[in-house]
């Protein structure tokens, strides 16, 4: 890559110490590999959109109603986005592309669909849920009633009748579907069933597979749950941000919790970028590209499993792949740092049933997003999965780091 020109010269010329350390993060990303599940490697446009002088414009308010004038651009902007969006997720009736992040998002839909102190019920954060989803040291568990489901402690995946069972005792208003480490496919059907069982609304946070169901590789509660929440920058390959699909009759109460109820001016940038990269994701290398994501991740459990690793459910069906390492004598946050002096980017995670905290961790989490960006296939992934489990096992980093060097500098950043 050439530094000189990843930034603008005004920046080097204006604030050195600033532009260095962008050059620095720029080279860390070139000369290693990420694995971290919830990362990827955006296009350069979308990089130069989120990048322009758009950044400037207040347009509080949607398309046609904003409280400022000046907006016709950031109108057709945002209407591109969201008629991009409802082309990639055929069957969307509406999609708001203003949250500022997945966690936004879901406050905002949960705040629309549950009302301040409503019952909620989610997926426990060391399950394979996430934060947003009820847990007690996020706003969602503080401003809301919420109540928990976990994963059957034997094979990890998602027991609907437990499900059930905290549905019909907590009575929600809103059912979350969804997480952050789930590598199963999750039954949105059997989801929405229990929800209208107990008469409450289904919320489906599709943050990780977003770009896999975009292209048709995972199966999608589009038309099926009531609202689904996202980021843009995960699988789907965009710029840092968030997104609401909802069904035209929740569809107001989305909007208005969105603004003015959590947030003020949107983030125009960030949306010029989400219509890029939904303009790629409509493309049909997008479908190639999540296949391979998928092929990938598959690879590297089979190869992982193959050498004796213990796997949360015994593999993956999407892109996480979820290291299960309390048999081995080593905590999440070990590997972590063996792999970073390695040259690979990770992050240690709890797995189910995890009797460590949070910042150690037993499990180590992966994901096939980033590096089939950067073009791997079967074989590299093959090589980084023997790197992790020599890393696992104790062997030196240093050894590895010469490896994952040659992958970085045969498979450049896009
Ligand atoms: N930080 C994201 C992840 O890693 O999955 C979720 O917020």
């Amino acid at each position: 890559m050439n530094h000189a020109e990843s930034h603008p010269s005004p920046l080097q010329h204006q604030d050195p110490e600033v532009a260095s350390l962008l050059l620095r993060e720029d080279r860390r990303q070139a000369e290693s590999l990420t694995l971290i599940a919830s990362e990827n490697h955006c296009s350069a446009a979308v990089r130069t959109a989120s990048a322009s002088r758009i950044t400037d414009k207040y347009a509080e308010g949607y398309p046609g109603t904003r409280y400022y004038g000046g907006c016709e651009v950031a109108d057709a902007v945002e209407d591109l986005a969201r008629q991009r969006a409802m082309r990639l997720f055929a069957g969307a009736e509406d999609a708001n592309v203003q949250p500022h992040s997945g966690t936004t998002a879901n406050l905002s839909a949960l705040l629309a669909l549950a009302g301040p102190g409503g019952r909620i019920v989610g997926m426990m954060l060391k399950a394979g849920g996430h934060l947003s989803h009820g847990h007690d040291r996020s706003h969602t568990g503080m401003v809301f009633q919420a109540r928990q489901y976990g994963v059957d402690q034997t094979t990890g995946r998602i027991d609907l009748d437990e499900v059930r069972k905290v549905c019909k005792e907590h009575q929600p208003k809103v059912l979350i579907a969804g997480g952050s480490s789930y590598c199963r496919d999750i039954d949105y059907a059997a989801f929405a069933a229990i929800a209208r069982e107990v008469g409450a609304l289904l919320l489906a946070d599709i943050a990780h597979p977003a770009g896999l169901m975009a292209a048709g590789v995972v199966p999608s509660p589009i038309g099926i749950a009531d609202v689904v929440t996202m980021t843009t920058h995960k699988t789907l390959r965009g710029p840092r941000g968030g997104m609401i699909l909802a069904k035209k009759d929740v569809q107001k109460q989305i909007n208005s919790s969105v603004f003015p109820g959590s947030q003020g001016g949107p983030l125009v940038q960030q949306i010029a970028a989400k219509a890029v990269a939904f303009g790629e994701a409509l493309q049909p290398q997008f479908k190639t590209y999540q296949q391979q994501v998928k092929a990938n991740a598959a690879h590297l459990a089979e190869r992982l499993l193959a050498q004796g690793l213990d796997l949360v459910t015994g593999g993956t069906d999407n892109h996480i792949v979820l290291v299960d390492l309390r048999k081995v004598d080593v905590t999440g946050a070990q590997v972590e740092e063996r792999a970073r002096i390695a040259g690979l980017s990770v992050n240690k995670n709890a797995v189910p049933g995890d009797a460590r905290p949070p910042m150690v961790t037993s499990g180590l989490r992966l994901g096939t997003a980033a590096v089939t960006t950067r073009g791997f296939g079967k074989n590299e992934v093959g090589a980084i999965a023997d790197v992790i489990v020599g890393l696992v096992r104790g062997s030196d980093p240093e050894r590895f780091r010469s490896v994952v060097q040659g992958l970085c500098e045969a498979f450049p950043l896009p």
